[in-house]
């Protein structure tokens, strides 16, 4: 009965002292158990003096009730516990202030190019997007630039494993595109916006992924003067009212004549500073009137039509603007220049 009773105070000592899942086990397992310490007792009571076993053997039982009912109560105490200690972990503290949440924005090339799109809309341009990937014949031939012609130095090219299939190197191919899609009776005024790949030396000034936008018109009476009009009015939007504009000779085997255009220094007004390295002019585009083999190509009569074409690269136009010195900002994926626009 000694036993017992020393086996009761032990056991439930330690049972206060159990607080989780496994030490419960443990304990019922020790105490309980089929080869537990109160089992060892029960398998001895045929060692004692006969008088004695029926009392032991109540007693005994009496323990087992005892040691069963304060198991379960301190089993269900303990997941009690856990679950109030898991709530309170979980609980959403209202008074904290609250936390503001991220707000994407447009890429300063997509916000230069949607500018690009609202000026020429007021002019009557529509967007027309053309493929990345393009023939060879598209990006040079049908743009008057055959196999082996020298103009071909100019456009750097990534070749793809299928022959034939480059990635386009200007939006220029976009022109016949658009002619053979929008024509050949009808005027055309769009302009081709998209991503071009040179296989270029990457400089502060040159990348190898940009974007251009192309823009092309067709009519019956275009000339020079048309072009130069619309360059001047883009010019005035983009930069700011009174932009004087100058044409500088230059060549491209898809128009004739070519031109690049300049306007005059936007930083210094024309004066000379660091950013048009003391020119007073800015180059902002490649043009000319659209060559009669390229009409051609496109399924336009050049007795008939004339057009103007002219390029432009939106990450020059946003470094200009906001003063950006190295174009590889723009495809570092760095936020703390993406958050600056
Ligand atoms: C052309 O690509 C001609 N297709 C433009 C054209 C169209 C002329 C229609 C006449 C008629 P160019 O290689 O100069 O021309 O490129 C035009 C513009 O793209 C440049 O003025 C520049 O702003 C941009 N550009 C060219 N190469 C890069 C480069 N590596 N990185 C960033 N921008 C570039």
């Amino acid at each position: 009965m000694h036993d017992l009773q020393r086996l009761r105070e032990e056991a439930m000592a330690a049972l206060a002292a159990a607080d989780t899942a496994d030490a419960l086990e443990a304990w019922r397992i020790r105490y309980l158990g089929r080869k537990g310490l109160l089992q060892e007792l029960i398998r001895a009571i045929p060692d004692l003096p006969p008088q004695e076993r029926p009392a032991f053997g109540q007693a005994a039982n009496a323990l087992k009730a005892d040691l069963t009912a304060a198991f379960e109560a301190r089993q269900q105490a303990v997941a009690e516990a856990r679950l109030a200690a898991e709530l309170a972990s979980e609980a959403v503290d209202v008074t904290l202030p609250g936390r503001r949440p991220q707000v994407g924005r447009l890429h300063p090339s997509h916000q230069t190019l949607r500018e690009i799109y609202a000026i020429f809309s007021t002019m009557g341009f529509q967007v027309f997007t053309s493929r990345d990937v393009e023939t060879d014949e598209y990006n040079f031939e049908l743009l008057n630039i055959p196999p082996g012609h020298p103009a071909r130095d100019m456009w750097d090219t990534f070749y793809t494993t299928t022959p034939g299939v480059i990635m386009r190197t200007h939006t220029s191919p976009g022109q016949i595109h658009a002619m053979r899609t929008l024509g050949p009776t009808k005027p055309i005024r769009v302009i081709l916006p998209g991503m071009c790949f040179r296989y270029e030396q990457v400089t502060a000034r040159s990348e190898m992924m940009f974007h251009q936008v192309e823009g092309l018109a067709i009519g019956r009476n275009i000339t020079m003067a048309d072009l130069k009009g619309v360059i001047v009015e883009f010019a005035n939007q983009l930069y700011g009212a009174g932009r004087r504009l100058r044409f500088r000779c230059s060549h491209f085997p898809f128009t004739e004549p070519s031109v690049e255009a300049d306007v005059d220094c936007i930083l210094c007004g024309g004066r000379g500073c660091a950013v048009c390295k003391y020119t007073g002019w800015l180059e902002i585009m490649g043009a000319g009137m659209v060559h009669p083999v390229v009409l051609r190509n496109g399924g336009y009569d050049p007795a008939e039509w004339t057009g103007f074409a002219f390029g432009m690269g939106p990450e020059r136009i946003t470094m200009l603007k906001h003063g950006i010195t190295d174009i590889r900002y723009f495809f570092s994926t760095d936020l703390r220049f993406l958050e600056q626009f």
